[in-house]
């Protein structure tokens, strides 16, 4: 609830969290189907990591790549393919990931409900039959589906990680549940969890990167920097860039309306 986050008084938290030296790290938010600025932030990545001194570079992709979006298949495509050029590619699997391969076991009930949060539009776009996927029943696509999600993409998918920990800094999805340590946290949590995580004020010991939660901007809290703009909604895609003490972050915005169309 939002009044609860401005009356509590804030407990003081500890700053000057650090990467370790060497290091850089990009954390891109919540893709959601939106390959063509999955696209661009990466082109804006490669630049920003240009501009400054060598280091080795890890870039986290925060989960929520498939859902809500277009090009769900695509954005599957361009994450396995990140490794050629950064190596240290880590993928954070999202609550949306968690239902698409639940969908992927040919339960009908689960897909119904991965249809129901924006997994319609990953099925479209992974759907290649001469059919459209809507005249299918539930039952025909619970059926037919796994066959047409590759299977390094299922794989790529279901290797996806659940903390990501670098120097005072922690990456997961969706957040942490308050006051249990990192090394016990449960994957529901870390994958779903809102309001008890979005209202805490604590010092979690580790400054908490995460999406899940969509802000008009990049919502940098005192214990916890949420990146996920709503992407599939608001055409714009976040990053942050992190190295030593210092923090920045990096968009991706879909093409401006040309001024002379209307
Ligand atoms: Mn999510």
């Amino acid at each position: 609830m939002f009044w609860k986050r401005k009356t509590k008084s804030a407990p003081p938290v500890r700053s000057g969290h650090a990467i370790p030296e060497g290091q850089r790290v990009y954390a891109i938010g919540d893709i959601h189907g939106r390959d063509d600025l999955f696209a661009r932030i990466i082109d804006t990545i490669r630049a920003d990591n240009a501009s400054r001194a060598p280091a080795t570079i890890t870039l986290i992709l925060l989960g929520d790549l498939v859902d809500r979006g277009p090009d769900s298949d695509r954005v599957v495509e361009r994450a396995m393919r990140l490794k050629d050029e950064f190596p240290d590619t880590r993928l954070l699997i999202g609550n949306h990931e968690e239902c698409f391969l639940a969908a992927l076991t040919g339960d009908v009930r689960r897909l119904r409900y991965f249809m129901r949060i924006g997994g319609d539009a990953t099925v479209r776009s992974y759907w290649r039959g001469d059919d459209c996927f809507d005249s299918a029943t539930f039952e025909e696509v619970a059926e037919r589906l796994p066959h047409m999600v590759p299977a390094e993409h299922v794989d790529f998918l279901g290797r996806g990680e659940d903390v990501i920990e670098i120097g005072d800094y922690a990456f997961v999805h969706a957040g942490i549940r308050p006051g249990v340590p990192l090394d016990r946290q449960k994957p529901t949590d870390l994958r779903w969890i809102r309001d008890e995580f979005l209202d805490d004020l604590g010092d979690h010991g580790k400054m908490i990167v995460h999406g899940h939660s969509i802000t008009r901007e990049p919502d940098e809290q005192a214990n916890r920097i949420g990146v996920d703009i709503g992407a599939f909604r608001s055409g714009a895609l976040a990053a942050i860039g992190l190295e030593g003490h210092r923090r920045w972050f990096i968009f991706a915005r879909e093409e401006e309306a040309c001024a002379d169309a209307a």
